[in-house]
């Protein structure tokens, strides 16, 4: 019988997931011997569909394993079978393991991709995968995972997932250093070695510097590097020493040994930093301090060759003792007697830079009518010491 159809949805339809009804009209061209007719059709289209999550659970670090977790869950109305996974791995990651909540996994070399066999995932399953790779190289990962299955629903898609991250290079350098000679006086050196290690790290540290801002009180005298080249302040002068170390290998130490000398006495501190190109793990250890005790030069004692002598017989030397050298300039020690008429001795006596002993001064004599019993003392600020002598009563000349 001649007529048209009309159908709803319009012929041609693709159906998409879950229930639909179909709908029919037909129209006679004779209306005036038929009637109009519909019909009504429910259909439930089945498919397995899926949402699928991937993420990384770390920071990716050149050296450092880091995982992708793929979680893939069928939200669908029918089981998936002969599930398959597949996922091209970033140029810049090295493959390491996969695992999977069932089903196999492997890896294609060639194709630098992980595939997977996965079976058949229930209404409502997951599948849980974790691939670990190992970063080589800094730069964006991106990574994308692709499933598929008999029952799958091109149209509904939800059968990708992807990840975009960062991978850096982090090294961990570490400091130390230590002082030898301290403590010091003023004036002399003391040499500071500083170790700069690679330290606990699966790369090599590159454009490695260490630096050492020098105290104002020690003046730069000299230093050295196992590797790479120094930049120094002008021997005499303070100022900061620059150590360009290069690339440190893992594990790999470079020393540097600077030596300095003291201009001022006191507890001083003097620190070392390194830094790299790389990031830094654990700055906390890039640094170390030193502290050096400084002192002065103090008074020790005063010595006389004879402490008995026969006032206008005999005379004497004596030496004045630092506890240590000298500073540069020198020193001079005032120089005095108690109790003692007829004793001579100079105003003063100069002890030379790096000297902790005076040169010989003289104590002379002159006749005395009475016994005398004193000291000869020296003085440096507000300090003095002092050696004991007697003079016994004499002519003038000495008995043959
Ligand atoms: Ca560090
Ligand atoms: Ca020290």
């Amino acid at each position: 019988m001649p007529g048209g159809f009309v159908y709803t949805p319009a012929a041609g339809t693709v159906l998409g997931y879950g229930a639909h009804n179909l709908h029919v009209d037909f129209t006679p061209t004779d209306t005036a011997n038929y009637n109009n007719a519909n019909k009504d059709v429910s259909i439930n289209v089945l498919s397995a569909l899926f949402s699928m999550t991937k993420n990384f659970d770390r920071q990716a670090k050149v050296g450092y394993n880091h995982n992708y977790l793929i979680a893939i869950t069928n939200n669908g109305n029918a089981a998936a079978t002969s599930m398959t996974l597949s996922d091209p791995l970033p140029s810049q990651v090295r493959f390491t393991a996969v695992t999977t909540s069932q089903g196999t996994c492997s890896y294609d070399p060639g194709l630098h991709t992980v595939n997977c066999t996965l079976g058949t995932l229930g209404i409502g399953s997951t599948i849980n995968i974790q691939i670990t790779t190992k970063a080589l190289q800094t730069g964006t990962l991106n990574n994308t995972a692709t499933v598929n299955a008999s029952q799958w629903d091109p149209a509904t898609g939800g059968n990708t997932a992807s990840v975009s991250h960062s991978s850096i290079a982090e090294v961990d350098l570490s400091v130390s250093k230590v002082d030898s000679a301290d403590p010091i006086f003023v004036s002399q050196n003391t040499t500071y070695t500083i170790v700069v290690k690679n330290y606990n790290t699966p790369i090599s540290a590159t454009g490695v510097v260490m630096t050492d801002n020098l105290p104002a009180s020690m003046k730069f005298v000299s230093a050295t590097t196992s590797q790479g080249s120094l930049i120094t302040p002008p021997v005499g002068s303070t100022g900061i020493v620059t150590a360009n170390i290069g690339t440190l290998a893992v594990n790999g130490t470079a020393t540097i040994t600077i030596t300095v000398q003291a201009s001022a006495s006191g507890v001083i501190t003097n620190t070392a930093s390194a830094t790299a190109n790389e990031n830094e793990a654990t700055p906390a250890n890039n640094s170390a301090s030193q502290t050096t005790t400084v002192n002065d030069a103090a008074l020790q004692k005063v010595l006389l060759a004879k402490q008995v002598l026969t006032g206008g017989c005999e005379n004497t030397t004596g030496n004045v003792y630092l506890t240590g050298p000298a500073p540069t300039g020198g020193t001079t020690v005032n120089l005095s007697t108690t109790s003692l008429a007829g004793v001579t001795v100079p105003a003063s006596v100069f002890i030379p830079a790096g000297s902790s002993v005076s040169p010989n001064f003289n104590v002379t004599t002159s006749p005395v009518a009475t016994k005398q019993v004193g000291t000869v003392n020296a003085t440096l600020g507000s300090s003095t010491v002092s050696r004991g002598l007697t003079i016994n009563v004499g002519s003038g000349t000495c008995p043959p």
